[in-house]
């Protein structure tokens, strides 16, 4: 059976660019791979983290992934700090990662800033770490937004450098699964910036843990422009907050764009928006529901995560002490 792995990260609370983007095809992936999925508590502390609000946070994203259909039984779910080999193989891909190939990602810039002398090394070398995340597991799967495409190019390239530095055949090129009409949501404020965690504007974004009327009022004031809407793509072009906005409505309903612009061609944005809430509320508050029902239950979450961090030594372990052999150290 192939196998998938993918991540999150505990920064902040998920939004339905997540959900849309990756964790949706995560839940649906489960019936036809093995799945290992891993809340990456290392990724997160990569920008000034919280102590207490990171364990929160953790808990609160494994218990997101509960609720939106992670099968913690038949699925591995874990925080990526309880499993040491992620951190090990990290190090040795610092080693094999080229500057030029890290000074390329274009996350790196985004998320530095102008004041790039002050991020962390950790933010530089993130890329590395994700590679070895996911060969950690030779997995040969990686079901991501649209966003992660660029690093995920880079863990093929750091795999293929391993191999050919030892010459061996060790590390698979792993594909990346980018799938959906919505594999890049954008803030409901500004239709050329991604929805993001990290925004420092709660509107820009729709909250897993949003009650139905705050949804509903998020997508009243989201960003539009005055024209009616287009019956088809192609109108869309130059308009990126109608774009937006119909790829979430084509998601949820597990519609094409096409047919969702034929279907509200003409539309006022209005209407529109009146029915886009029903639906993003009908998907969502099931979610919020259990996921606060598991909120209220943190020693049941932290089992599930020590459970799938017991099986996912057991699989990373083996192949990462081979990466060690193969590299030379002298292992016991
Ligand atoms: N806006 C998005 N549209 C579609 N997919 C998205 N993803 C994130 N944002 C969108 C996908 O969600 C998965 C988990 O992402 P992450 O939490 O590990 O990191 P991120 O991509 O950096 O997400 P954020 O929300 O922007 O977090 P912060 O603000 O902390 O940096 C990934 O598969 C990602 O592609």
């Amino acid at each position: 059976m192939d196998r998938i792995f993918s991540g999150v990260q505990p920064t902040g609370n998920l939004h339905l660019g997540n959900y849309l983007g990756a964790i949706r095809n995560w839940v649906t992936l489960q019936a036809d791979y093995e799945c290992i999925y891993c809340v990456v508590d290392l990724h997160a502390i990569t920008v000034a983290q919280d102590p207490d609000e990171l364990r929160a946070s953790t808990r609160e994203v494994a218990a997101s992934l509960l609720a939106a259909g992670i099968d913690a039984k038949t699925s591995i779910l874990f925080n990526q700090s309880q499993v040491s080999a992620h951190a090990e193989l990290a190090w040795i891909f610092n080693c094999v990662a080229r500057l030029g190939w890290l000074n390329r990602m274009t996350q790196f810039k985004e998320k530095a800033g102008k004041n790039r002398e002050n991020a962390s090394v950790g933010l530089y070398a993130y890329p590395n770490l994700m590679a070895a995340d996911v060969l950690a597991y030779k997995a040969t799967h990686v079901p991501v937004g649209e966003d992660q495409k660029q690093h995920l190019e880079l863990c093929r390239d750091i795999a293929q450098a391993f191999n050919s530095q030892y010459g061996v055949e060790f590390f698979p090129l792993t594909e990346p699964l980018i799938f959906g009409e919505a594999t890049r949501v954008m803030s409901l404020r500004d239709g050329t910036s991604k929805m993001s965690k990290s925004d420092s504007s709660d509107n820009t974004r729709i909250n897993l843990t949003d009650p139905p009327d705050l949804i509903a009022k998020k997508i009243r004031r989201a960003k539009t422009d005055p024209e009616p809407l287009p019956g088809s793509p192609e109108g869309l072009e130059t308009r990126p907050e109608a774009a937006n906005l119909i790829g979430i409505f084509a998601a949820l309903c597990n519609d094409s764009v096409e047919d969702t612009c034929r279907r509200f061609d003409g539309a006022q944005f209005s209407k529109f928006k009146e029915e886009l809430a029903d639906l993003a509320i009908a998907e969502l508050a099931p979610i919020t529901t259990e996921m606060q029902r598991l909120m209220d239950d943190p020693a049941y979450v932290d089992s599930v995560l020590r459970d799938g961090a017991e099986r996912a030594r057991g699989l990373a372990a083996p192949i990462v002490q081979e990466a060690q052999e193969i590299v030379g150290f002298l292992t016991s």
